[in-house]
């Protein structure tokens, strides 16, 4: 059995096809959240996504969020999504779980089991991000009740084995690099443009794992960034790195 994991796609259709091409034949699809929210094509990504029913897909933090809160209120990743997507995209997005268990064995959340917004294998602190030691993952993943959990958000590719359980990042399609500011400043970059994903194949739990970075045209992706006054997404798009910082070019 083989299965595709994808996560933080943020509407970057043409690095999603070009995973799916690279994926070739596989027996399933599980698609982690933050689908849409950017200023590339969410609504052409949803379109795509909701012609692919037999996709596992779930929400992040991002769908959340641009679904609930006020136009005001938004960041300008999630108020452009918003306003591109139709009422029947807002209604599949709205329908979506926000965890998936589709296999025995096998649990999905977005960042950890109880929170959208935290980031199960990095830790954030003044200085930056840095990986989470195995006591900080093990007391934020509780008791996650199967041996693999799969999650997404960070954006970096990772694969974490604790005594009982193993923990998969498979990275983000769309995006290779952003800057926060919560709790504290921080970057995530994963140093190339390449589109990330994860293959697990094996049966009953003897998982073997494939991080995967993809080619894609991500200059068509800059350049659209660009013309929709994003910048950061832009050089972001480009390099695997933070240049501009969000702060400097959002309204
Ligand atoms: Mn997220």
């Amino acid at each position: 059995m083989r299965i595709a994991v994808v996560s933080d796609i943020h509407g970057n259709l043409p690095a999603l096809q070009a995973v799916v091409a690279d994926a070739g034949a596989v027996d399933g699809w599980l698609n982690l959240g933050d689908i849409l929210s950017g200023p590339l094509w969410p609504a052409e990504t949803a379109d795509w996504l909701m012609a692919r029913p037999a996709w596992q897909t779930m929400a992040g933090n991002h769908e959340r969020q641009l679904l609930t809160l006020p136009a005001a209120r938004m960041g300008a990743s999630d108020r452009f999504a918003a306003e591109a997507i139709t009422p029947p995209q807002r209604a599949w997005l709205a329908a979506l779980p926000a965890e998936l268990r589709p296999l025995p064995g096998m649990r999905c959340v977005h960042g950890t089991p109880r929170s959208d917004l935290v980031y199960l294998l990095e830790t954030v602190t003044p200085a930056g991000l840095r990986p989470a030691t195995p006591d900080e993952v093990l007391a934020r993943a509780g008791d996650v009740g199967a041996p693999l959990l799969l999650c997404g958000h960070s954006h970096l590719p990772r694969d974490v084995a604790l005594p009982r359980l193993r923990i998969v990042n498979p990275g983000s399609v769309g995006l290779q690099a952003y800057d926060d500011d919560h709790p504290f400043e921080h970057v995530a970059e994963n140093g190339t443009p390449h589109a990330r994903y994860a293959l697990l194949d094996g049966e009953d739990g003897a998982w073997r794992l494939t991080l995967r970075a993809v080619a894609y045209d991500w200059e068509a992706a800059a350049s659209r960034a660009e013309a929709n006054g994003r910048g950061d997404w832009a050089d972001a798009l480009r390099t695997g790195r933070v240049g501009r910082r969000a702060a400097d070019v959002a309204a």
